[in-house]
């Protein structure tokens, strides 16, 4: 009788569920008809894959949202902090332009490439942008090469992004789990749970939001057989307004300025001359963008996977690329492969504990552990910074330790010598004007605009200068440069080919035209403020009066912190 009870309920149980399983499957695709429903994100109906030739972004192309839904547009945007209802236009199977080089089209790669695991972490993700992401892998790679996709959901509270997301992927011909956190854990240790429970012998990680192209896989897994080689795609640029498909430059690749944020940089003619001019060859570059990127499985449990002490967001990529490079690696962004990535200008979710708490912590671990005294750029401009707790960093001491990995100093040398950091330097801290007793200062003004002066405060941060080995004055990166005779003094980014970035400085003040600043190209002489604009240095005539003259001095580092 008892067993006969607990039958039923088994079956009633099981029918509930198949019924909520057929209600799900009719709530979607009928509730996608309706405008409504589809503002909150929810999934794409299933004729999001039937697609006309000409329908919207087909081609990568932009969609234009008509006039009437400008007001409700704005409104959607706000929810993923991209254009959400142009996203939704778009069928999760688009077509899109071959962007590659010629010389990549017909390039030939070996049989036996090894297999990959694509592991996506998400939080809070759009349902198109996810699937977007999904069916690119799937239809633009060889299924051979392909050994799972694997879905990290890091606990977003979307409920489209739960049994629904499941039932979705079950549909498709390329094994897609769903894994959970437990809670909120951040992309690091998302990633580190989606590298651990999947199986391929490489491991392909990609943002929540991207789309690959036509032959997007078989030069980084090619490239990958290369010991210790770690790979990217050029990232091209999925327009967060219109969703338009623009390709990314063959010709930039990763640096990093002295607040340790990412940032493309022109691809140096060294790099060029060591490819001999073939575009199509991969390029080195000192560091990845971080969402992104291929990796040996062995290899990445070899060099200590991710730091998992850093929360949520950011310096992770630095961090891996720091690692790579001076512990006998070689970070790689392989210019056949492209992979769309939705650019946003602001962050759609939440940084329990606060942004800056949060990324601060991230990159002092990143800069104990791993930049020795280089560290102290990043301090001095980014005062404040030395007060955030980063926690114990001694497993990744000793990881460094074990792994015997060289110094920052050697990667600066040898891998980034065109770094935002100079490898030698005469001063980094303020310049102070003897007369006025001013600073220059950068004003937090940005590229192309003048650089300011304003009274001294020893505070570091927009006060903090070096006058470096090859004779620029640069504030990160960028330099103080002259294009015309009496100036005004500009700061473009720095390019290292000294012309209108080279000043000469004497510190010894012995006879009275020492401690000037002479800007070599118009040979005049930086000087305090002019009278037209008392927030701005000026340059004039060498005239050896004291309005002329400059100290540098180097900022000294709290002795605790
Ligand atoms: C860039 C990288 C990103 C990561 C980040 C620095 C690219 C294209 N993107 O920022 O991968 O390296 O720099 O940390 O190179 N996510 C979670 N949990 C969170 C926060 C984010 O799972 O708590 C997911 C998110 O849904 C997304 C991925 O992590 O899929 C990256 O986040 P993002 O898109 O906000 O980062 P992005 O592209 O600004
Ligand atoms: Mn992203």
């Amino acid at each position: 009788m008892r067993r006969f009870a607990y039958c039923k309920v088994v079956l009633a149980t099981s029918l509930v569920w198949v019924m909520l399983d057929m209600f799900i499957l009719l709530y979607f695709s009928e509730c996608n008809k309706c405008d409504d429903k589809k503002e909150r994100g929810l999934p794409g109906r299933d004729d999001a894959l039937s697609r006309p030739r000409d329908g919207p972004g087909e081609g990568g192309k932009p969609v234009v949202i008509p006039k009437e839904n400008q007001e409700k547009m704005k409104e959607m945007f706000k929810i993923n902090q991209f254009n959400l209802m142009a996203s939704e236009m778009i069928a999760l199977n688009r077509s899109l332009p071959d962007v590659r080089l010629e010389g990549c089209k017909n390039k030939l790669y070996p049989d036996n490439l090894p297999r990959t695991s694509v592991v996506i972490v998400f939080h809070n993700e759009a349902w198109s942008t996810l699937l977007r992401t999904v069916h690119s892998v799937i239809d633009r790679s060889p299924h051979t090469l392909l050994e799972e996709i694997v879905l990290v959901d890091d606990a977003s509270e979307r409920d489209f992004l739960k049994r629904p997301l499941e039932q979705y992927v079950r549909r498709l011909e390329v094994p897609v789990r769903v894994v959970r956190m437990e809670q909120r854990s951040g992309l690091i240790r998302a990633r580190l749970k989606g590298a651990s429970l999947s199986t391929g012998q490489v491991i392909t990680f990609l943002d929540a939001h991207c789309e690959c192209t036509t032959g997007w896989l078989e030069p980084l897994l090619a490239r990958i057989k290369q010991d210790k080689t770690v790979v990217c795609p050029i990232i091209d640029v999925i327009s967060d307004d219109t969703f338009e498909y623009m390709a990314g430059s063959d010709m930039t690749y990763g640096g990093f300025n002295w607040k340790l944020n990412f940032r493309w940089y022109p691809v140096p003619q060294r790099e060029m001359d060591r490819r001999k001019g073939d575009r199509t060859l991969p390029v080195r570059t000192p560091t990845m963008a971080g969402g992104l990127f291929s990796i040996d499985r062995d290899y990445f449990q070899e060099i200590g996977t991710y730091d998992a002490g850093m929360d949520i967001w950011g310096g992770e990529n630095l961090e891996i690329s720091f690692r790579i490079w001076q512990c006998g690696g070689t970070l790689e962004i392989v210019t056949c492969s492209h992979v769309g990535h939705v650019f946003r200008k602001a962050t759609p979710y939440t940084f329990p504990g606060g942004t800056g708490q949060i990324i601060n912590k991230n990159n002092r671990r990143l800069a104990e552990v791993w930049m020795d005294e280089f560290k102290n750029f990043f301090y001095i401009i980014s005062p404040g910074v030395t007060k955030v707790d980063y926690g114990d960093i001694t497993s990744r001491s000793a990881l460094r330790q074990k792994l015997q990995c060289k110094p920052f100093s050697w990667y600066l040398e040898n891998v980034y010598p065109d770094s935002q950091i100079p490898r030698h330097y005469y001063s980094l801290g303020e310049i102070r004007n003897v007369e006025t007793n001013q600073c220059l200062d950068n004003m937090a003004r940005k590229e192309n605009e003048k650089v300011g002066i304003f009274n001294c405060h020893g505070m570091g941060g927009n006060q903090v200068f070096s006058y470096t080995a090859n004779k620029e004055i640069r504030t990160d990166d960028l330099c103080l440069d002259v294009s015309k005779l009496n100036g005004p003094v500009m700061m473009l980014k720095c390019h290292h080919l000294k012309g209108n970035q080279l000043w000469e400085y004497d510190p010894v003040w012995v006879i009275l035209q020492k401690l000037t600043l002479i800007h070599v190209n118009s040979n005049q002489c930086l000087d305090k403020a002019s009278e037209e604009d008392s927030q701005v240095p000026s340059v004039r005539d060498c005239s050896h009066t004291r309005s002329q003259q400059w100290l540098l001095r180097n900022v000294t580092l709290p002795e605790v912190f």
